[in-house]
C-alpha cells in the first residue's frame, strides 16, 4: 500500500515505509511536519465533492462577528462526521496516519474530531495564533491538517509557521498582522499532510482565489480532552468559542504602564 510514497526518500527507507522515528523526532523538534502525497488522489476528490456538496448549499458560519472582527479570521467549520459522512472515516482507518499519530503522541492518543475549514474568495484567512494556551506543556492538541485540493499561489492561503516556537511562551500580544522572523510559508498541494502542534505559532494568508478548504483531524495526547481546544491565543486576545468571548484582551509589552 502507498508505494508510490517512495518518492518520500528522507521520510521513508528504501521499502517505501515511513521511518516513524524519525518523523516523530523531526515533529517534535520544530513543531510541525509536512508530508506530501501522504493521501491518495482518489480519496482526496471523494472528499472534496462531500465539501463541495456541502458549502454550495451557503451555509452561515457559526462563529459571530464579534470574533471575525477581533480575530480577523475568516472561516466556516463543517464536522462531517457527526453527520454520518462515511467517506471522512477512511482517513481514520489509514495504519500510517495512526501510526505516525501514536508515534508522535504516545499510546492511547486521543482521536477529537475531524473539522473542515472553508474560506470564500476575499476573506482574510487566519491570523498568527495558538489553538490552545501554551502555558501547560503537557495541554495541546495535534493539527493532522489534510488538503483535499492544490493550495496555489493564484488562490492564496498558504500557511506559515514559526518553526520551534511550540517550546516556549505565548504569542507576542500586539498586531495580529506581522512577520516573524524564521516564519515559513507553505503552499500545501492535494494529498498533503500536514502536522501541527497547537502551541506553534501559525497563520492562514487572505484567500484571492475562489475559495480556500483544508480538513484537520484534530488528536491530542492521552487523557486531553476536545475542549482543550475551547481558549484560542491571537496577538490582541484569548477567545473562548463556547462562550462567544473574548477572555482576555492582550497589551503588547512595550506599551503597558
Ligand atoms: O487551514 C489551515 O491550513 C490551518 C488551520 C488552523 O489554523 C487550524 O486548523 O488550527
Ligand atoms: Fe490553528
Amino acid at each position: 500500500m502507498h508505494y508510490f510514497l517512495v518518492f518520500l526518500i528522507d521520510q521513508r527507507n528504501r521499502r517505501g515505509h515511513m521511518d516513524l522515528q524519525l518523523a516523530q523526532q523531526r515533529f517534535w523538534e520544530e513543531g510541525y511536519l509536512v508530508l506530501e502525497n501522504f493521501f491518495e488522489s482518489e480519496l482526496m476528490d471523494e472528499l472534496h465533492e462531500h465539501i463541495l456538496d456541502h458549502f454550495n448549499g451557503a451555509v452561515e458560519s457559526v462563529l459571530n462577528d464579534e470574533f471575525k472582527e477581533r480575530s480577523q479570521s475568516e472561516i466556516v467549520p463543517w464536522f462531517p462526521q457527526r453527520e454520518f459522512i462515511e467517506a471522512f472515516d477512511k482517513i481514520d482507518a489509514i495504519q500510517e496516519f495512526t501510526d505516525l499519530t501514536g508515534a508522535i503522541l504516545g499510546q492511547d492518543w486521543n482521536n477529537l474530531y475531524s473539522m473542515v475549514m472553508f474560506s470564500a474568495r476575499g476573506t482574510c484567512g487566519q491570523a498568527w495564533h495558538q489553538d490552545c494556551p501554551p502555558e501547560d506543556k503537557s495541554r495541546f492538541n495535534l493539527n493532522r491538517l489534510i488538503y483535499t485540493a492544490d493550495i496555489t499561489p493564484e488562490i492564496g492561503g498558504q500557511i506559515m509557521v514559526v518553526p520551534r516556537t511550540h517550546k516556549g511562551g505565548a504569542l507576542p500580544a500586539g498586531e495580529p498582522d506581522v512577520d516573524f522572523e524564521g516564519q515559513l510559508e507553505f503552499f500545501p498541494r492535494k494529498g498533503t499532510l500536514i502536522l501541527l502542534h497547537g502551541h506553534t505559532w501559525h497563520r492562514v494568508m487572505p484567500v484571492a482565489g475562489a475559495y480556500r478548504v483544508s480538513t484537520n483531524y484534530r488528536a491530542a495526547p492521552a487523557n486531553i480532552p476536545a475542549e482543550v481546544t475551547d481558549v484560542c491565543v491571537y496577538r490582541n486576545m484569548r477567545y473562548q468559542f463556547s462562550i462567544n468571548q473574548v477572555i482576555e484582551e492582550r497589551i503588547p509589552a512595550a506599551t503597558k504602564s
